[in-house]
């Protein structure tokens, strides 16, 4: 049987009138841009790409090299091609504008360049994460694009997906009907569907937090872990295993693998922040995934992905994965 390649998938959507001609380039130049990042990342040491780069970003974190490499890729690759009509990135103060001199197009691209990057000089998984929103009506002709035409919820994402930067670049994909996993063949330099239908087994023993911050959490997730940890002697009555790798990709995607909950609830050490990670490059892309394989995704008090955006670096509180776990989580919330 032939390979199914990302280029080959896409064109297939296209005829089936499920996805854009322009939305079809579009997820094929963030391709692109991916594989060149994995690239940088497998050179490491080699390529003199590891450590930090000296700069900040706009939340105040260090950046690190790869942070900004990955950050021009990602500009460099969609900023001529016309699908665009702007882009906002974990990495930037403001929204990006299309250089004058290209054309502009329907949709907004938005993403995490390299997420997990305290990970980068411990040689652990990291990836890219994206997102792509319709331009509102009027945004996408000769005027600057503000802020207010991302801030749309999670629900109005026409694709979304993340690449994985581990033992194998695998990029995951959904446009919004299903998910679909794709593994980068380097000899060929295409990604090839390996995944097909991936989904999210409903019920899970395995949960993914950062227990570190245990005394910081609010009273229902410290009742909540309290009874993971309880295990079967607890009122849940079965065992539960733990991993955390600080990627969001990599614990993500064992999620979409073989089930699981992950958690970056808010926490008291820095209160006036409503979590760690961020709703419009993180949360947003990532719920949509894990819907899409079945999955749930909620902040304790809502669905993620109905969350109204009020400011581009917004944060999120982020529960995602097994259903029956996160609407447990959510219910305690409640409670
Ligand atoms: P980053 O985008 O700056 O890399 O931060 C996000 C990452 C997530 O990938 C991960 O889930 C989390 O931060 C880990 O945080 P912590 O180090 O607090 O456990
Ligand atoms: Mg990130």
């Amino acid at each position: 049987m032939s390979r199914v390649t990302l280029s080959r998938y896409l064109i297939e959507e296209t005829r089936s009138n499920h996805t854009p001609a322009d939305l079809r380039f579009l997820i094929e130049v963030v391709a692109r841009a991916c594989k060149e990042i994995s690239h940088a990342v497998s050179k490491g040491a080699l390529g003199g790409v590891l450590g930090s780069a000296g700069s900040e970003n706009v939340q105040g974190e260090v950046q690190k090299k790869l942070d900004v490499l990955s950050n021009e890729i990602l500009l460099e690759a969609n900023e001529w091609g016309g699908h665009l009509a702007g882009m906002a990135s974990e990495e930037m103060d403001n929204a990006y504008q299309i250089p004058g001199q290209y054309p502009k197009g329907a949709y907004l691209l938005v993403f995490d360049p390299l997420d997990g990057s305290s990970n980068i000089d411990v040689n652990v998984s990291v990836g890219t994460i994206f997102s792509v929103l319709r331009c509102p009506e009027g945004c996408d002709s000769g005027c600057d694009l503000g802020e207010e035409a991302f801030l749309q919820p999670g629900t109005k994402q026409v694709a979304a997906g993340y690449a994985i930067y581990g033992p194998q670049t695998m990029l995951m994909l959904t446009l919004g009907n299903g998910v679909k996993g794709f593994t980068l063949d380097r000899e060929l330099g295409s990604f090839v569907l390996t995944h097909d239908d991936i989904r999210v087994p409903e019920s899970t023993a395995e949960f993914a937090i950062n227990m570190s911050n245990q005394r910081h959490w609010e009273e229902p997730v410290k009742r909540y872990v309290g009874e993971l940890l309880a295990g079967k002697e607890g009122p849940l009555g079965k065992n539960y295993n733990m991993r955390w790798i600080a990627s969001m990709v990599a614990d993500v995607h064992r999620i979409l693998t073989r089930g699981g909950i992950f958690m970056y609830p808010w926490d008291a050490r820095e209160p006036e922040k409503a979590g760690k990670l961020r709703l419009m490059y993180e949360a947003n892309p990532m719920s949509f995934i894990i819907e899409q394989a079945g999955g749930a995704a909620s902040n304790g008090k809502q669905r993620i992905l109905d969350v109204q955006p009020t400011s581009l670096h917004q944060r999120v509180p982020v529960f995602l994965g097994s259903k029956e776990e996160v609407e447990r989580i959510a219910g305690y919330h409640q409670a």
